[in-house]
């Protein structure tokens, strides 16, 4: 069945189009059965916290909550307390929340919440309705989606999944793409998104693979990271920026593909644990580390990168016992000796005057052309690149193969303007050295 909720509806009526309900609660006791959907006129709805959503296990009992015309339906509540409470096997689609909690699980503590998508919905704060956290999935979670979401300026860290250290509260196979997280929080703890984990093994480390992706997301503008993720997870495509830190990562093994950070204050990728791999990655004018690594680090692999500022470890003085395994990257820092050198290993190693002299009119921050979500930055292996087209390569193209990219990704193409292809081709002189060996 669908059934319609309307500003002007009643909650007497039995919610077909013509004689659709008024309020949130009523329309989702309504969605008894599996393919029962729910279609939301424009316009304010001011909600009550849910109280009645019925139960379901299958996919293919999935239900639907959407707006009638995406974007169009704004969601608020002045209560202390959740929007919308949803249980297993929803879709929730092209709605607008405004309020303590946008989307929370039922009973979020003891019940599980699998199979959910949540697409095309804003979570943020309006003139009369303030939004903590957007999403708040903290109980135990399994196969959520969600995409296509903006978190705007909320009151907190927006998206949050887990808890932390509770064995029983693990989200799983989560995959969060194409959404964009802005200065929810510019100040304390606050991060783009929050992924809790638990720590364990000999290690007391975040060790266990579930199945986390994050990938063509943007996130700026936080008091902390704009990625705080404490389980082994895979970041493909993520750009952070404007963010105290951009990339928090503390799984052992995670893997970062294809990520940008630029002008986060403290570091561009905090490499915390041990196994992490940074793939075809870039690290642009952050405050003080680009790459900063923790434990273990020379377990820590790099390859085919871009950093511009230093790599350093803040374990040992000497960084040197603590190299990361480093492998086709292009360094551009003050100077040159910034960087151990490890016979065995192809990286460049570029004074920043170089660079400066060809792109840069300003004496401390590089100047490049920053690419959006989805586009992709230049490769760093310069061998690789053709510097005639700037045409990119995939990181099959690396010297190693590179870890298997989720399901479904195929290799990925440079797409730079004309003026980016300007900038390069200036360092045309530099990389016919480089090809050279000088
Ligand atoms: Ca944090």
């Amino acid at each position: 069945m669908v059934y319609y909720l309307a500003v002007g509806g009643n909650d007497s009526n039995p919610g077909t189009a013509d004689a659709p309900v008024a309020t949130l609660n009523k329309a989702v006791s309504l969605l008894t059965r599996g393919g029962d959907e729910l279609v939301i006129r424009p316009g304010r709805y001011v909600c009550q916290p849910i109280s009645g959503m019925p139960e379901r296990d299958s996919w293919d009992e999935q239900v639907v909550i959407r707006a009638e015309k995406s974007g169009t339906v704004e969601l608020v509540t002045p209560q202390s307390g959740n929007i919308l409470a949803i249980r297993s096997c929803t879709v929730v689609r092209g709605l607008r929340f405004s309020g303590l909690y946008g989307i929370t699980q039922y009973d979020y503590l003891n019940t599980p919440l699998h199979h959910v998508l949540i697409e095309q919905c804003w979570f943020g704060c309006t003139d009369s309705y303030r939004t903590a956290r957007g999403v708040f999935l903290i109980g135990d979670t399994d196969y959520i989606t969600i995409r296509d979401c903006q978190f705007d300026h909320c009151l907190s860290t927006p998206l949050v999944l887990g808890r932390p250290n509770d064995e029983d509260k693990w989200a799983t196979n989560i995959l969060i793409e194409r959404c964009v997280f802005a200065e929810n929080g510019r100040t304390g703890n606050n991060d783009g998104v929050c992924i809790e984990g638990v720590r364990e093994g000999p290690t007391n480390g975040y060790i266990r693979d579930q199945n986390i992706i994050l990938r063509d997301c943007v996130s700026w503008g936080h008091g902390d990271a704009g990625y705080d993720v404490k389980t082994v997870a895979t970041f493909d495509r993520c750009i952070a920026y404007d963010n105290n830190w951009g990339f928090k990562v503390w799984g052992e093994g995670t893997r970062l593909l294809n990520c940008l950070a630029h002008n986060n204050w403290e570091t561009g990728f905090a490499l915390i644990a041990a196994k992490q791999e940074a793939w075809n990655c870039t690290s642009a004018a952050n405050g003080k580390y680009a790459f900063r690594v923790y434990k273990q680090s020379h377990t820590n692999k790099l390859r085919n990168c871009i950093i511009l500022g230093i790599i350093k470890s803040i374990r040992s003085d000497s960084y040197y016992s603590q190299m990361p395994d480093i492998d086709y990257c292009c360094w551009w820092v003050p100077n040159p000796t910034d960087i151990a050198y490890e016979p065995e290993h192809v990286y460049w190693n570029l004074p920043f005057a170089n660079l400066q002299s060809k792109t840069n009119p300003h004496p401390s921050v590089p100047n490049i052309v920053f690419p959006q979500p989805g586009e992709h930055m230049v490769y760093a292996d310069p061998q690789l690149v053709d510097v005639d087209t700037f045409t990119g390569y995939n990181a099959a193209a690396a010297v190693e193969p590179p870890p298997a990219e989720p399901p479904g990704e195929e290799g990925l193409t440079v797409t730079l303007s004309a003026e980016e292809v300007e900038a390069l081709r200036a360092l045309r002189p530099l990389i016919d050295r480089i090809n050279q060996g000088g």
